[in-house]
């Protein structure tokens, strides 16, 4: 009787939350609260008193759209969500959005809505779990707990993240499928015929089949199975998509839209739900949820008690990093390469660095030197192998990061930073630190061509707000990027060249302020350049052709964000509003550059795709040469006069 209580209680709050907001999903939570029941009362090990204790089990809600399943567990589970904060579900301030996000309530590990990016997620806390296992010992051997529905199965990112996660064999992964046969536009046979147990097999994961999701005792022995699986498991769970609603259940109209009071109301009676009452918690069942939070206390204690006898010391900062990287430069080389030279003096400063690349670790150089690849067999390693995954890759870091312990990057080229938009646009969202480094900037990357010579992928990491975007123009400029992004808040992408760039003798002092002057007018500056990465060079050269001709001064954009975040006067100082006449310089998308030329500026960029050649020709080809940009810049100050 009681058993039968608790999940109605789960499954009615959740209803009941939704009809209150005339919004939300009441389908998932319907069918799916058994096996969320079992897996937080009898797997999970959490303490909702210390929501970031490092030993705990994490749990990642996939199927974002229902968030009230989970925040009707936060609420019974103490973690301090309340019944009035479910009666204030999806409305603006509260601790229960309609997403669940990270950050704003107690409980949650991530960020989840856009399907296939939990699943990933939670890839990520498992391959950290298992290095903190490998680095810190058995105590952080936690679980890592997922629920999936049919929509996070169909996307690609999860096929990525799932390819990964069967190699790596990560046997503390475990992810439940609410098989319910049904998407908002209708019966899954519609567009989803393969068998996903097999694929998951041939991913290499152990895959268990529960024939009905109501029988709670049967999904707790699956789990059970599951935890001593020597792979990821895969528990597909049959369900009826709001289950219990007579006129609702088994279709897609219980996906997305309130029961409503009438349809609520009948749902409870045919259940045997007798409460008038909304937002009802019944006291037998709050007295049972109270008993399974005192165990959890209990194992918490236990594990406390060794944590702290094992005397596990974490490693901290070392102060440096800065100066040692700054030191470390000097010679004329591919950005790219200052980077590789970067990460390494980072290695020795900051602990925790976990990532790698996308199959182009001798393109990105993005390897630690002796830090081990990550693997099966060396669950030590500091770089990983991702493989051509690069959506996976991205969502894989922010769990990386979301897991609390380690610093997660990944690269691939900047061209193919669009494959990973959704996660990056996610990680800013979550405001958490995830690190991508990409190389093969621009025109310079030369003879693949178009396809792989980004153009408006520096527009459009810029466009997500809270990236942090660098295009470092030389080896100092590389380490200010490297220091910045990997010690900073939130998210941060660096962009890098292949081809080799001068070494600058410019004064850095202000470096670390995004933008600054890289090149001072004579007297009073009658014209700006303003540039970043490669085309700083090129600013530089030209303001000092036109030394006699016009007073310049050249303005290095190493971070837009970055300047973006100073002080009012440091900007006017580095870009007076008195100066009109202003000039870009950028071998990418314009559009970024209009907040700084204003009515009266011009940009000399690259508003089309480039051609397969020679990089030193494209540059010529398209205008980025000293002597094309006089010509320009001639032409522009007769017009402005
Ligand atoms: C990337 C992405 N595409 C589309 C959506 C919109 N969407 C939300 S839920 C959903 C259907 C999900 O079906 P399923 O996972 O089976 O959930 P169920 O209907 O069974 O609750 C879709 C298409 C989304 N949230 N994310
Ligand atoms: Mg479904």
């Amino acid at each position: 009787m009681i058993e039968k209580m608790t999940t109605q209680t789960i499954r009615y709050l959740a209803v009941d939350a939704i009809d209150k907001a005339k919004s939300g999903h009441p389908g998932l939570p319907m069918g799916a609260a058994p096996m969320a029941k079992v897996l937080f009362r009898d797997h999970m090990n959490f303490n909702p008193e210390d929501p970031a204790w490092k030993g705990r089990d994490r749990f990642v809600l996939s199927a974002g759209h229902g968030s009230g399943l989970l925040y009707a567990l936060l609420h019974l589970y103490d973690y301090g969500v309340s019944i009035d904060d479910l009666k204030q579900f999806r409305q603006v301030g509260s601790i229960t959005p309609g997403h669940p996000e990270f950050a704003q309530t107690p409980g949650v590990e991530t960020t989840t809505g856009p399907l296939g990016q939990g699943l990933a997620n939670a890839v990520g806390m498992a391959m950290a779990s298992k290095k903190m296992a490998a680095d810190f010992g058995e105590l952080f051997d936690n679980y890592t707990y997922a629920i999936v529905g049919d929509g996070d199965l169909m996307e690609g990112i999860t096929a990525e993240a799932s390819s990964l996660a069967g190699h790596l064999k990560l046997n503390k992964l475990i992810v439940l499928y609410d098989s319910n046969n049904i998407t908002i536009d209708g019966r899954t046979d519609i567009t989803f015929s393969e068998n996903v147990l097999d694929r998951y097999k041939a991913y290499g994961w152990n895959t268990i089949f529960v024939e009905d999701g109501n029988d709670e005792e049967a999904i707790t022995r699956a789990i059970a199975e599951a935890k001593k699986a020597e792979a990821p498991t895969l528990i597909e769970i049959k369900t009826i998509i709001g289950y219990g609603s007579p006129n609702k259940s088994d279709s897609s109209a219980a996906h997305g839209a309130p029961l409503g009071a009438e349809e609520t109301a009948l749902t409870k009676k045919t259940t045997g739900w007798d409460f008038e009452e909304t937002f009802y918690v019944p006291e037998e069942v709050r007295d049972e949820f109270k008993k399974i939070i005192e165990k959890k206390k209990d194992y918490y204690n236990k594990w406390i008690a060794e944590y702290e006898a094992a005397g596990i010391v974490f490693p901290s900062i070392k102060e440096g990093a800065l100066e040692a990287m700054m030191a470390a430069s000097g010679e004329a080389k591919a950005t790219r390469n200052h980077g590789a030279t970067m990460i390494n003096i980072l290695n020795e400063y900051l602990p925790g660095l976990f990532g790698g690349s996308a199959d182009l670790a001798g393109s990105n150089l993005t390897t630690i030197k002796d830090g081990g690849f990550f693997s099966a067999e060396n669950p030590a390693g500091q770089n990983i192998h991702f493989g051509i995954r690069e959506h996976a890759m991205a969502a894989i870091v922010n769990g990386i990061v979301l897991h609390g312990t380690y610093r997660g990057f990944d690269s691939t080229f900047l061209s193919f930073a669009d494959y990973m938009k959704p996660s990056l646009r996610l990680a800013a969202l979550m405001h958490i630190p995830a690190v991508s480094i990409f190389t093969h900037d621009s025109i310079g990357v030369g003879e693949d061509g178009p396809t792989h010579q980004p153009i408006e992928q520096a527009l459009m990491l810029r466009s997500i707000p809270g990236m942090r975007v660098y295009r470092p123009a030389d080896a100092k400029e590389t380490a200010q990027a490297y220091y910045d992004a990997f010690t900073g808040e939130g998210p941060a992408s660096i962009l890098l060249t292949r081809q080799k760039l001068p070494e600058l003798e410019i004064d850095r002092a202000e470096a670390g302020k995004g933008g600054y002057i890289a090149f001072k007018e004579e007297e009073a500056p009658e014209l700006i350049l303003l540039a970043s990465g490669s085309e700083l060079h090129l600013a530089l050269e030209v303001a000092k052709a036109l030394r006699g001709r016009v007073d310049t001064r050249v303005v290095s954009m190493l971070s837009m964000e970055v300047f973006e975040a100073q002080s009012p006067e440091y900007k006017e100082e580095v870009l007076p509003g008195s100066v009109r006449r202003r000039i870009a310089i950028e071998a990418g998308s314009s559009i970024s550059w209009y907040r700084y030329i204003g009515l009266d500026g011009q940009c000399i960029c690259m508003d089309r795709f480039g051609t397969s050649g020679p990089g030193d020709e494209l540059f010529k080809l398209y205008g980025f040469t000293q002597e094309k940009i006089l010509e320009k810049i001639e032409r522009y100050l007769e017009d402005e006069g």
